[in-house]
Order: structure tokens, then sequence, then C-alpha cells
């Protein structure tokens, strides 16, 4: 937990066999929906991340197009495969937020990717929080405020933690530094997953 209200940071919210499992789904879900390279909008700059998503609505960027939820996946054409429970769960113990997820964003870094600073403000519904899950080797994370230039702090994420942002905090800077290469044996490929669960559309109570 911390001083920053909206951003909780719980290390080791997820035990190894929990771990196992929810990475046995991640690679379900790749099985259907190919890991594949973004690239930043109008430059065409290829992120060093690669991403795919699960879920009704997939977060993806590209040259021509930029940031933005589609249904599909942009190489197969395919809608996104489901969202496993264990992610609806999750989000369920952790988002406390009363509409379901739309989209899990799935990243994989390998030992030299990043992912510069940045906010997540392609979400129609900014009440909602993000849940982050990380699995694999540790990672540099860094968390500053609502302004760019604000100051930053620094924290390891380690495989099996989950990191809340909402409220205030919903709209602050954050990225990944860098990975810390064998720091996990999760994955046999080495590198690290990070799952980022999302709410899109505003939820309306009334017809749930
Ligand atoms: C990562 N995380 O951990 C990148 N976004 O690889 C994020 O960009 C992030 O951890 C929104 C909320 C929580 C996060
Ligand atoms: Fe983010």
């Amino acid at each position: 937990m911390s001083e920053k209200p909206g951003f909780a940071h719980v290390p080791g919210a997820l035990d190894r066999a929990t771990q196992r499992l929810l990475l046995a789904r991640i690679r379900d879900v790749i099985a259907l929906a190919p890991l594949y390279r973004p690239a930043m909008p109008r430059t065409g700059k290829p992120l060093s991340v690669c991403m795919t998503n699960c879920g009704p609505l997939g977060w993806l960027t590209d040259k021509e197009g930029g940031y933005r939820y589609t249904d599909r996946h942009p190489a197969t054409g395919r809608p996104w495969p489901a969202m496993p429970p264990i992610l609806m769960d999750l989000w369920m113990q952790h988002g406390a937020h009363p509409g379901p997820p739309e989209a899990c964003l799935i990243n994989y870094y390998d030992g030299g990717a990043r992912l510069g600073s940045h906010r997540d403000e392609d979400e129609q519904d900014k009440t909602a929080p993000v849940v982050s899950i990380s699995l694999g080797d540790d990672a540099v994370f860094h968390i500053g405020g609502l302004k760019r230039s604000d100051a930053k702090s620094r924290i390891l994420l380690r495989s099996g933690d989950i990191v809340v942002l909402g409220g205030a905090q919903r709209l602050a800077y954050h990225g990944i530094d860098r990975i810390i290469a064998g720091t996990s044996d999760l994955l046999p490929e080495g590198g690290r997953f990070n799952l980022t669960l999302r709410r899109v559309t505003p939820f309306d109570a009334r017809q749930a």
C-alpha cells in the first residue's frame, strides 16, 4: 500500500500455484490471439513490448489508427478470446468496481523491453480503476503524478504482485524502466507478462 490515494501495490498477491494457473490461461489466449508487436501512432516506430488481449475489447496501437480499443485482433481479424474466469475474480477482488472488466491487455517484455511513461487515458469510463498483474521476471516500475514532470517513485514489481491505479491516481504517469532478467523461473523462456484489466465503457448498474 502507499501514501498515494488510489494507488495500491499488493506484493505477493498471487501464490505460485495461482501464478501457474493464470499463466496457463494466458498461454491459451495467446494460442488463439498471438502476441504481435504494435507500432506508435504517426511514426510507426515499433514498441519493444509485444501485446495481445482477451475480453470483448482490446487495446492496440498502430501507425494509421493510433491508440484505441477494438473488438478484433489486428492480424487474425478474429474477436479477442474470452476473458478467463480467474481474471474476472481478480478484478472483483482488487478492482472494487460494479461493472465487469471489458479488456485485458497482455504485455510481454523480453529482457530488453521497456514501456515509456504514459497515462492510461483511452478508456471512456475513468471512474473504474486499472488492475495490473505481473508474472515472470522482476520489473522496475515508476509512478509519478498527473503531470509528466512530477517527481517519480520507483518500485520493484515481482511475479504475483498486483498494482491498482484508481481514484486520484487513475491518470498518473507510470511506466516500466527495465526488466531484471533471470529473477524468476515462472516463464521457461524468461521475460515478463503484465496483464492489465480495464473497464472501457461506462457501466450502468440499472442494466445489470
Ligand atoms: C507494466 N503497467 O507493469 C505496465 N497501467 O508492465 C502499466 O502500464 C499499468 O501497472 C495501468 C495500471 C497499472 C499498471
Ligand atoms: Fe499503463
